[in-house]
């Protein structure tokens, strides 16, 4: 029997929109705070994804001022293939509003938004009838009819459906034809523990829609799961006729309540239909693969050698990347990084950085800062944070946990040096009721390649149940004075052979 891993796309990758093109599926998430924005990826078997590009690449496109939040910004998008084109709709939480963009490629060219003032909700759909209607249904249950080539809304918005009474927050519509029936596919619960899948139908595209009895048709609260937060899904039919979800949740580790680092991530799960309903299959991280043909992809190299003329797209930045900011032409071969905010608590701070995507890693960069200052940075938002810097010879350990920051420890060293993260998880099991999810170490290494450990740090402090939102970490270079430049950045899963003894790495600060 052939199996595939789940999460199938690892890291902040919340929220999935997914569509299918002959053989071809395509696959967008949100983005917050960060840009580029919208990742979009690429598959044949729905099991391995990869990275395309970004949907809203330049800031044209995408404006996220100094005043969007950490986990405002870019929610929910929604990806759909209609009349030989692509269309994803979105939401810029607070200032953008509702913005949908089309592409011929999906890789793309994507275009200029066209702006839907009147679509006052998030997470918005896009489905068409037969007539050509375009209907855009959103957070709520809200319903209108739009023209996305205009951006006009030519309908009254009226509530098609409040989810299961009682239940928090129906938001997450997807709306699809199958036979003659539409179905309305939601979450609510929220997107915590209590996270699920609810599902109606009806006649037609704007009801009247009849719950399904069975439910939520998908939810592991209250269960000993380990993938938890379950919710936020997207249907999409294969190419041999079987059904597919796409949804997300998360890998909560450590003792009570459970903390999750890696944020919210994309996991697939088989459908069947049964009385005219969808049924959700087990969801387990390791689950049999669709019958599909065997399409698996390349493993993201673990370094990044800056050699290339762009950024890779799975490079993010916070709100903007100006180029004069973050270039790879003005010392080749190396990232140089100017500082335009004074500190990882500023909104605008130069940040380059890659979403966590494993639980123990160790993350290393060559970084020279002769007239700078700046580091390797573990982020959750601008209030939860652990970062290693470099500093006129001098490396240092930082952490901000809300309102309390502090250099933890430092070393002289002379000119460039490896800078160095690690993050050992707790396993999936728990020593006691309050063990960390896992371990952060922080330092730089010696001439002989050894790991001089400065500072060893809980992690639940970057964990989104501590910190709040919907993201969770990203590990990144930034600059705070002057420029610095890293010349390589690698990303290395660790084995438990790679685990030893911490104590002795540990030095005294
Ligand atoms: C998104 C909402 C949700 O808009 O979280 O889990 C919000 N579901 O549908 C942000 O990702």
């Amino acid at each position: 029997m052939r199996t595939f891993a789940n999460p199938v796309i690892a890291g902040c990758y919340p929220d999935p929109s997914v569509c299918r093109v002959g053989d071809d599926y395509y696959l967008a998430c949100s983005s917050f705070e960060y840009f580029p924005g919208v990742p979009i990826f690429h598959s044949r078997d729905l099991v391995g994804w990869t990275q395309i590009g970004n949907v809203l690449d330049r800031p044209s496109q995408l404006l996220l001022p100094p005043g969007t939040p950490s986990s405002g910004g870019i929610y929910a998008p929604t990806l759909r293939h209609h009349d030989g084109r692509f269309w994803l709709i979105t939401s810029n939480i607070p200032h953008g509003g509702t913005i949908l963009v089309t592409a011929d490629d999906p890789a793309g060219k994507w275009s200029e938004p066209v702006h839907l003032p009147d679509v006052l909700g998030i997470d918005p759909d896009l489905a068409w009838d037969d007539e050509g209607n375009c209907w855009c249904t959103f957070a709520g249950i809200g319903q209108v009819r739009i023209d996305p080539l205009s951006g006009a809304v030519l309908s009254e918005p009226t509530r098609i459906w409040s989810g299961t009474p009682g239940a928090q927050f129906p938001e997450a519509p997807h709306l699809y034809r199958v036979g003659d029936t539409w179905y309305l596919l939601i979450a609510e619960g929220g997107t915590e523990r209590g996270h699920a899948i609810s599902v109606a139908r009806g006649p037609a595209p704007d009801g009247p829609f009849e719950p399904c009895p069975a439910n939520p048709i998908l939810s592991h609260r209250s269960t000993d799961q380990p993938i938890q937060n379950t919710g936020h899904g997207d249907l999409v039919q294969a190419g041999d006729g079987s059904w597919w979800l796409l949804f997300l949740g998360v890998r909560p580790r450590g003792g009570t309540p459970g903390w999750h680092v890696l944020g919210r991530e994309t996991f697939l799960a088989p459908v069947t239909w049964s009385d005219g309903w969808p049924v959700i299959g087990t969801v387990a991280p390791v689950m049999r693969a669709p019958t599909l043909p065997a399409a698996p992809v390349a493993a993201t190299p673990a370094r990044d050698d800056f050699d290339a003329a762009e950024l890779h797209p799975r490079w993010i930045s916070l709100r903007s990347r100006p180029p004069e900011d973050v270039s790879l032409v003005e010392r080749p071969g190396w990232l140089t990084l100017r500082a335009r905010g004074g500190s990882l608590d500023d909104p605008m701070v130069t940040f380059v950085g890659r979403r966590q995507e494993q639980h123990d890693l160790a993350v290393r960069a060559l970084v020279d800062a002769p007239q700078g200052r700046g580091g390797l940075a573990v982020r959750l938002d601008e209030q939860h944070h652990y970062a290693v810097e470099l500093d006129e010879g001098e490396v240092r350990v930082r952490a901000r946990i809300g309102p309390l920051s502090e250099q933890l420890a430092s070393r002289t060293v002379a000119g460039p040096v490896v800078l160095r993260v690690e993050t050992w998880s707790s396993g999936p099991g728990m020593d006691h009721p309050r063990q960390e999810p896992d371990v952060v170490r922080l330092g730089f290494e010696a001439e002989d390649g050894e790991f001089v450990v400065l500072a060893e740090l809980d992690g639940r402090y970057l964990s989104t149940e501590v910190a709040g939102g919907f993201t969770g970490r990203v590990i990144g270079c930034y600059a705070t004075a002057g420029a610095i430049q890293i010349d390589w950045y690698d990303y290395r899963i660790l084995s438990s052979l790679d685990r030893v003894d911490v104590a002795d790495d540990l030095v005294d600060a």
